[in-house]
C-alpha cells in the first residue's frame, strides 16, 4: 500500500512539474542516440563530447563507426540518429541527397566556417621554396621541390583517404593542366597526414597535404592554396567537365543532421542539439588534444568536456 501511494505521489509531482508551464513536457526515450564515429579527431571527440552532453541529460548513447559518405543514408533511415560534422565541400552532396530521399533534416550550423583544401605549412611560403604561392598558378614551375621518392618525378600532393572526397582533387590537378607535373596519392589514414608535416618539416623539405580548418594545424600555420573560385556544378561529382573542374573549394558551412524523428522521440536532447554551435577555437582545441597532445579520443571529450562547462550549458538550458 505504501508503495502505491508513493506511485501515485511521484505521478501527480510528475504531472505539477510537466504542466507547470501550462504545457505538457515530453520526455525523451530511453533507447540509445546513435551518434557516428569517423576517421578525423575533431569528429571523433566531438562524438563523446556530444554523448556526454547527451548523457548528462539523462539519455543513452551508443557509438557507432560510420563511413563519412554513407552515414547520410543511415541517418535518413534512423540506423544513425545524428551527423555533428557535416563538412559542405565533402559531404554536402551526400546529406542533399539524403534529404532529397527523405528522412534527413538540417540541425543548423556552427558557428565554425569550414575549409577543406590542399595547401602547404606555412613555413614553406617564409622559406619561398615555391615563389609565386599560395597561387596555385606557382605550382608549374615547383614540381621538383614538392618530388617525394614516391611520386614518379612529378610533384606528389598527399590527399586523405579516397573515402573523404573521391576523385575531386585528382581531376582538380587534370582540369587546371597540371596532371603531368603532379600525381595525387591517398593517405591510408588522417594520421599519415601529419606524419607528413611533422616529416618534411625535420627535412626541410616542401610538401603539400589536404587539410582543413578548424583543426589543429590552424595554430600551427597552414596556408591554403588559392584556386578559380568554385561555383555550383564546377566539379565533375557535380555535373561538370575537365574545363570547369579545376575549381577549388568553397569557404563552405559546417552543419549538423538528424533523423526526422528526432525532435519527436528526444525532444529534450534534440532541442539541445540545435542549439549546439562549435566555434573554429573549440574544434582546433578538441583536435588538438589528440593529434598534438596525444589523448584518446575518450579522455580529449572528458578533458574538454569538464573545461567547458559554460560553454555546454548553453545548448542544455
Ligand atoms: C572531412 N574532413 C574534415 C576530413 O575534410
Amino acid at each position: 500500500m505504501k508503495k502505491l501511494i508513493n506511485k501515485v505521489a511521484v505521478a501527480a509531482l510528475t504531472m505539477t512539474l510537466a504542466t507547470v508551464s501550462g504545457q505538457a513536457i515530453a520526455k525523451d526515450s530511453s533507447k540509445p542516440i546513435v551518434i557516428p564515429v569517423h576517421n578525423w579527431a575533431s569528429q571523433v571527440v566531438m562524438a563523446h563530447v556530444i554523448g556526454l552532453m547527451f548523457e548528462g541529460m539523462g539519455n543513452n548513447v551508443e557509438f557507432v563507426p560510420a563511413d563519412s559518405q554513407g552515414v547520410y543514408e543511415s541517418i535518413r533511415n534512423g540506423d544513425v540518429t545524428i551527423s555533428h560534422e557535416v563538412w559542405q565541400s565533402s559531404f554536402g552532396a551526400s546529406f542533399y541527397n539524403a534529404m532529397d530521399k527523405g528522412g534527413l533534416i538540417d540541425v543548423g550550423d556552427h558557428e565554425a566556417l569550414a575549409i577543406e583544401e590542399i595547401g602547404v605549412p606555412t613555413w614553406v611560403i617564409d622559406q619561398n621554396l615555391c615563389p609565386g604561392l599560395p597561387s596555385w598558378e606557382a605550382l608549374a614551375n615547383c614540381q621538383d621541390v614538392f618530388a617525394t621518392t614516391d611520386s614518379g618525378g612529378k610533384g606528389r600532393i598527399l590527399e586523405g583517404p579516397s573515402s573523404w572526397h573521391g576523385d575531386v582533387f585528382p581531376n582538380r590537378i587534370k582540369g587546371l593542366g597540371l596532371d603531368d607535373k603532379y600525381m595525387v596519392k591517398f593517405a591510408g589514414t588522417g594520421d599519415a597526414l601529419w606524419a607528413e608535416l611533422a616529416a618534411a618539416k625535420l627535412e626541410g623539405r616542401g610538401t603539400i597535404i589536404f587539410n582543413w580548418s578548424p583543426n589543429w594545424t590552424d595554430a600551427e600555420g597552414f596556408t591554403f592554396l588559392t584556386f578559380p573560385p568554385y561555383y555550383e556544378g564546377c566539379r565533375i561529382s557535380e555535373g561538370g567537365t575537365l574545363e570547369t573542374t579545376g575549381c577549388g573549394s568553397m569557404l563552405g558551412w559546417l552543419k549538423k543532421a538528424a533523423h526526422y524523428q528526432m525532435p519527436k522521440r528526444w525532444p529534450a536532447a534534440y532541442k539541445a542539439f540545435s542549439k549546439l554551435s562549435f566555434t573554429t577555437t573549440d574544434i582546433g582545441q578538441m583536435a588538438a588534444l589528440v593529434s598534438v597532445d596525444g589523448m584518446t579520443y575518450e579522455d580529449a571529450a572528458a578533458k574538454w568536456f569538464a573545461e567547458h562547462q559554460d560553454v555546454i550549458a548553453k545548448f542544455t538550458q
